[in-house]
């Protein structure tokens, strides 16, 4: 049974996910292993770490912020749908048309117009536009990326939002009933948005960094070392991303801002301000109990997931990293196709064939013939994606599309398994079909 990186089911022209037919046409790209995936919800599944990292993020929410009727300020939704339209994903949150982040390259679409959520960012408006002030938003988003220890093609996060009226923004500060949300005339500056003032942003800002700040400390502690650094998504602004210390680097570990003010408006809260934020819940998970691998979040091995069954969720898991098992390491090159092939396609296809056995893929040199023969180095930065630099990523493109000559790639694929010893001969037989299926699927012309 040789596993097929086919977008599913060859003569269907439809897609079927979760009891729902979406009809097929030339952007549908999603393969059966993702699709695999979908209603797994990690993040809901009793005990599982996804789930222990959700549940105590509710549970301070719920105890920290109470409205004066006694109930918690926050609601929390953790079961919509993954399957949403790009319309959700991209135009509801400003991002622009031709922005890199929407490349098929990157997503999984199961149509032009319907695709795998790729952040929680995108029931943003439907759920201010319910008339919600005040929520949190977990669940299962998915990105075609590279493939490495901390990145997985199906990961989590967990949205939160909070919106001001003038009144409650202002409400702690003295003869704050002068104070305005809003001004017209305004300039959009490094710290604010032309509408807004410059008192109601900074106030906004604080908030959204103390309540960030005592989350992560209640789930770490006081001792853990975190930093602010400015960032930009289309969405907020200013924009931030927190950065935690870990295994002697900083991790980003979430993404937060000053909600667009068009945004706000095109959800029927115009009277309103606000923040959010989008965190990664394996992220916060590797850290706090030191897992190694984004891959262990999908075992079903007991001796993994019985780590995670306390009584109490307060309850510290002393976490006993599984032995690793030894790698296998093979190396693949092949000459590129003149036009459309993308870095992503290759690791999708990897991904199919080799499932959870691939630990990393990584580009090892690339060589152009026959003059210029350059060994290039892929620098270890995290490659999320929507927060790209769209002048960056263009000129970048337009760099790429203007070379003519033959270019080649080597990758270097990692084999291992969590819970046993690869034998050499399984793993040369799926390396051979990834071989294979690369010269048929994605034009490239085998070096071996
Ligand atoms: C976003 O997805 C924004 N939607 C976050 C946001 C929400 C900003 C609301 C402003 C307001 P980003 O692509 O950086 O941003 O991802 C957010 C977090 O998800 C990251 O900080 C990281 O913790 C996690 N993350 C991103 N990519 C991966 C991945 N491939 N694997 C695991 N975790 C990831
Ligand atoms: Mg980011």
């Amino acid at each position: 049974d040789v596993p097929s990186s086919q977008p599913l089911v060859g003569q269907d022209t439809t897609v079927k996910v979760m009891g729902y037919s979406y009809p097929r046409d030339d952007f549908t790209n999603v393969t059966s292993k993702i699709l695999a995936k979908v209603g797994c919800n990690l993040h809901n599944q009793a005990h599982h770490p996804l789930w222990l990292v959700k549940e105590r993020i509710k549970a301070h929410f719920y105890r920290a912020y109470i409205m004066r009727s006694g109930n918690p300020l926050f609601s929390v939704h953790d079961n919509l749908s993954p399957v949403v339209t790009t319309e959700q994903n991209f135009d509801s949150l400003l991002i622009p048309p031709d922005h890199p982040s929407r490349k098929r390259g990157d997503n999984y679409y199961l149509n032009r117009s319907t695709m795998l959520r790729a952040h929680t960012s995108a029931h943003q408006r439907e759920l201010v536009c319910s008339g919600l002030d005040a929520f949190l938003l977990a669940g299962d988003v998915y990105r075609r990326d590279e493939i490495d220890a901390s990145h997985y093609p199906v990961f989590h996060q967990m949205e939160g939002v909070r919106l001001f009226s003038n009144h409650e923004l202002f409400a702690k500060v003295s003869s704050g009933e002068d104070l305005s949300l809003f001004e017209s005339g305004g300039h959009r500056t490094p710290q604010k948005q032309e509408t807004h003032t410059l008192e109601a942003v900074k106030l906004v800002e604080f908030d959204l960094k103390q309540t960030l700040d005592r989350m992560v400390r209640h789930l770490f502690g006081e001792e853990l070392e975190i930093r602010w650094v400015e960032c930009y998504f289309p969405f907020t602004h200013p924009s931030f991303e927190m950065e935690v210390r870990f295994q002697e680097d900083w991790l980003e570990v979430l993404g937060c801002g000053v909600m667009e003010q068009e945004l706000v408006h095109s959800a029927g809260a115009s009277n309103k301000i606000g923040w959010a934020f989008g965190l990664g819940l394996e992220r916060l998970a590797m850290v706090l109990y030191g897992i190694p691998d984004i891959r262990l979040f999908w075992s079903q091995d007991d001796r993994f997931l019985k780590q995670f069954c306390l009584p109490s969720i307060n309850d510290p898991v002393t976490f006993q990293p599984l032995s690793k098992y030894p790698p296998l390491i093979n190396d693949i090159s092949f000459w590129l196709p003149a036009e459309g092939y993308t870095e992503n396609d290759f690791y999708d296809l990897v991904r199919s064939i080799g499932g959870d056995l691939v630990e990393k893929v990584t580009l090892v040199d690339q060589f152009t013939h026959p003059k210029c023969r350059c060994l290039i180095r892929r620098g270890l930065q995290g490659t999320d994606k929507i927060n790209a630099d769209p002048v960056a990523m263009k000129e970048r493109l337009a760099r790429r599309k203007s070379r003519t000559q033959k270019h080649s790639h080597c990758y270097r694929i990692t084999y291992r398994h969590m819970e046993r010893t690869l034998t050499q001969e399984e793993v040369r037989v799926l390396h051979a079909s990834i071989e294979h299926t690369a010269e048929q699927e994605l034009g490239v012309k085998g070096r071996y």
